[in-house]
């Protein structure tokens, strides 16, 4: 049947009789369809891939393509007078996630499907997805994001389990959304909920009575964790997913023919970060009482688990009060003592407890009692095996392993950049789809003029595309024939967009001096800032400052544009990225985990301006220093600089005039006029007395660095060969590769 004979018989009309909301639920009904007619991969063993967030964005378009119906679909539409792109706009994006974690999530999600393994995702389908972002008088607003409707991906299921927390429990639903694998297979994301949660709760903007747990448990993702009840209430959501995961895990082995004590031949579970940590516990309480002793769970479940760590961040590595756990879920206190004694009896290092003053350490419990721990880039691998988690890495060095990051093509190229596809399978063909390392061939034409003139037009095509996108949806103006230099991600003081701002204001004062650019730059930004993140705010009032005075300044804004995108998302991301001349990878060394975003846009055939960190620095192997603008100091430095506790960022503010008169600019007048007093001075402080992210010792060369990329630009068809140099070295970065990786060597499904 095609969609349109499927919309026929569900409104009785014909498409072109239709309303676009009409067509959008008749395609997403008929979608859903046939994602629930192909086949679901079986198997004995099955990988349970248990994740806080899912950011899997809009599906429509997604499971279009993997369906492989995309253009006979789009066809359809156009023929009855009807816009795919318009249609797709009603669909609201699913914000189930904070960023590149739960993004990659997502990714893994679509290449577990494609490759055509057994294996499902498990979370919560929390009513409000990360918050709405709103700007007023340059500040960040939060506003609920709710996403679910009575047309939605996913569908209600009959599985039903009760959770039990201290003092109450709920009975829960298991909702599941249909994973197309591209031209494959389908699998599952379970997503649990219960139905007392009452989202008349919610007052003015995402605060709500953070008390009544059961009004609340998957009412938001990361609910505000500022005070105890906000902890608590994440402890509590922690334990409603895993509950819920290890009974579905439990019942589907033994519907299989598991006796429980064969457990590990039916099931191997990812834990994504510290949040399911506590499947651990909970397994093996679940399995006592289904009649295995305390040694034989313990025994089965550390076959099962295996842990992927994503930052080395300390803030966040959960460690959970034992009074918290003691409230929300004291059934598992005596078996995490239990867990803890164990290994304490071997190694008395109070270094690697499971408990120490007080504190359950999520981490280490994944450590001890998992089969796996991976880092997500090869530097991130080694930083956690020679440093954070050495004494870990010395215990267990076989547990240790490392799997950098990948993303799907499918949405990051297929369906955000069809024109570059169309040209990549022009010139190589279309084996590159299934087999991303394929696209290496594309070497070839790198000195082929009229080949790199056509992928100078595909990138010119999709900044028209953005800025046409950009004024419709947020009034926003480009100029086309600007560089576009963009940093899209969370606003966190590690990612430093605090020294992209930097530099704006001193290319802002070059411009003044008469120094101005021979090409105009849009710098673009695109970040939320965790509500009770309150410096991330203060630099996101930075950049909204510096946009409006920069516009209103007659003699800088025809050179010089920076724009603040609201509400920055997957959709977002999805028109940004193709559009992309220059990314900002600029972490300071050894904090950035891999990134994401950098594979992305270095598969669109954007050039990163980057330090030596996260998967910049694989990057930057593949396409050698020609290909990739890297600054800045390295790792080890970095590492040595906080181990000797020596760095006083006033010491390079009285150095550095240049630095000097930017960081001064940020309480001038002039931003005074358009920003709030507070909060510029706050983070004026911050930067010149403490500057824990270390910007200033950086900023000199990434200003200089930012130079020589924006020349090199001039060269378009030198910066063309950059282009394909980038787009023929992603392969390596598809999440079909990295989770090939993590079956042969973890999952062995
Ligand atoms: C993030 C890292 C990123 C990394 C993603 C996915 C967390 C805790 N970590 O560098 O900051 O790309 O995880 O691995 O969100």
């Amino acid at each position: 049947m095609t969609a349109n004979e499927y919309i026929k018989i569900r409104f009785g009309r014909h498409m072109d009789q239709c309303t676009n909301e009409e067509i959008y639920i008749g395609l997403l009904e008929y979608v859903k369809d046939k994602a629930q007619n192909k086949e679901i991969k079986g198997g004995k063993k099955k990988l349970y891939y248990i994740s806080a967030e899912f950011l899997i964005g809009k599906l429509l378009s997604n499971n279009l393509i993997n369906l492989g119906i995309y253009d006979e679909v789009k066809k359809e539409v156009e023929a009855n007078g009807k816009s795919l792109a318009e249609i797709e706009e009603i669909e609201v994006e699913p914000s189930l996630g904070n960023g590149g974690l739960g993004r990659l999530a997502a990714c893994f999600l679509d290449s577990i499907a494609t490759l055509g393994l057994n294996g499902d995702g498990v979370g919560l389908a929390y009513h409000m997805g990360l918050f709405k972002q709103v700007f007023a008088n340059n500040l960040q607003n939060e506003e609920p994001n709710p996403w679910m409707s009575d047309h939605s991906w996913m569908t209600k299921t009959d599985k039903t389990y009760q959770v039990d927390f201290g003092g109450f429990n709920v009975q829960s639903r298991m909702y599941d959304i249909d994973v197309t694998g591209y031209d494959s297979v389908t699998t599952k994301l379970h997503l649990f909920d219960v139905e007392t949660v009452d989202e008349s709760i919610i007052k003015d903007g995402i605060n709500f009575d953070k008390s009544e747990f059961t009004k609340n448990l998957t009412l938001f993702l990361y609910p505000d964790d500022s005070d105890e009840n906000g902890r608590l209430l994440r402890v509590y959501q922690q334990y409603f997913m895993v509950s819920n995961a290890a009974q579905l895990i439990l019942d589907e082995a033994v519907e299989k023919g598991s006796n429980l004590y064969d457990l590990p031949e039916y099931a191997v579970i990812q834990i994504n970060d510290t949040h399911p940590s506590m499947v651990i516990p909970e397994l093996v309480r679940l399995l006592q009482i289904r009649g295995l002793t305390m040694d034989e769970a313990i025994d089965v479940v550390s076959k099962c688990t295996a842990y992927t760590n994503h930052t080395i961040l300390a803030e966040a590595l959960e460690k959970w009060p034992i009074h918290f756990m003691m409230k929300a879920v004291p059934q598992l206190m005596p078996i995490i003592r239990e867990l803890h004694n164990r290994i304490a009896k071997k190694v008395s290092d109070p270094d690697v407890a499971i408990i120490r003053d007080g504190l359950v350490h999520m981490a280490h419990m994944d450590i001890h009692y998992g089969i796996s721990i991976n880092g997500v880039a090869a530097l991130h691998t080694e930083i956690l095996k020679e440093t954070e988690l050495n004494k870990f890495y010395k215990l267990y060095p076989e547990k240790f392993n490392n799997k950098t990051n990948g993303i799907t093509f499918r949405r990051w190229l297929l369906y955000c950049n069809p024109e570059l596809a169309s040209l990549v399978e022009e010139l190589i063909g279309p084996g590159f789809k299934k087999d991303a390392t394929e696209l290496k061939k594309l070497e070839q034409y790198m000195n082929d003029d009229a080949v790199v003139n056509k992928f100078l037009e595909v990138k010119d095509l999709r900044k028209k595309v953005l800025k046409d996108y950009l004024a419709k949806t947020q009034g926003i103006s480009l100029d086309e024939n600007s560089i576009y230099d963009i940093q899209i991600k969370r606003l966190h003081e590690y990612k430093r967009q605090q020294m992209n701002a930097l530099y704006v204001i001193n290319k802002y004062f070059e411009i003044k001096e008469g120094k101005k650019p021979s090409r105009p730059i849009t710098v673009i930004f695109g970040a939320k800032a965790a509500p009770a993140y309150v410096i991330a705010k203060d630099i996101i009032h930075l950049i909204l400052c510096l946009q409006e005075v920069i516009a209103n300044d007659p003699q800088v804004s025809p050179y010089l544009k920076v724009v603040m995108v609201e509400n920055y998302n997957v959709t977002l991301a999805e028109k940004l990225i193709p559009a992309c001349d220059i990314h900002e990878q600029i972490s300071l060394a050894s904090k950035e985990a891999s990134g994401t975003s950098n594979m992305k846009f270095m598969l669109n055939g954007a050039v990163a301006i980057g330090t030596m960190d996260g998967a910049n620095v694989e990057m930057h192997d593949f396409v050698g220093d020609d290909n990739i603008f890297i600054f800045g100091e390295d790792s080890d430095t970095v590492i040595k600089r906080y181990a000797e506790g020596s760095y006083v960022s006033k010491n390079y503010y009285k150095k550095d005039k240049k630095l000097k008169k930017a960081v001064d600019f940020i309480i001038s007048d002039k931003l005074l006029e358009v920003g709030q007093k507070e909060n510029l001075e706050r983070l004026y402080n911050e930067l010149l007395n403490k500057d824990w992210f270390m910007t200033f010792p950086d900023f000199e060369d990434y200003c200089a660095t930012k130079e020589k990329a924006y020349k090199a630009y001039e060269n378009r068809l030198e910066w063309g060969r950059k282009m394909i140099k980038n787009i023929a070295n992603a392969g390596f970065f598809s999440s079909d590769r990295t989770i090939a990786q993590y079956n042969e060597d973890i999952w062995k499904l």
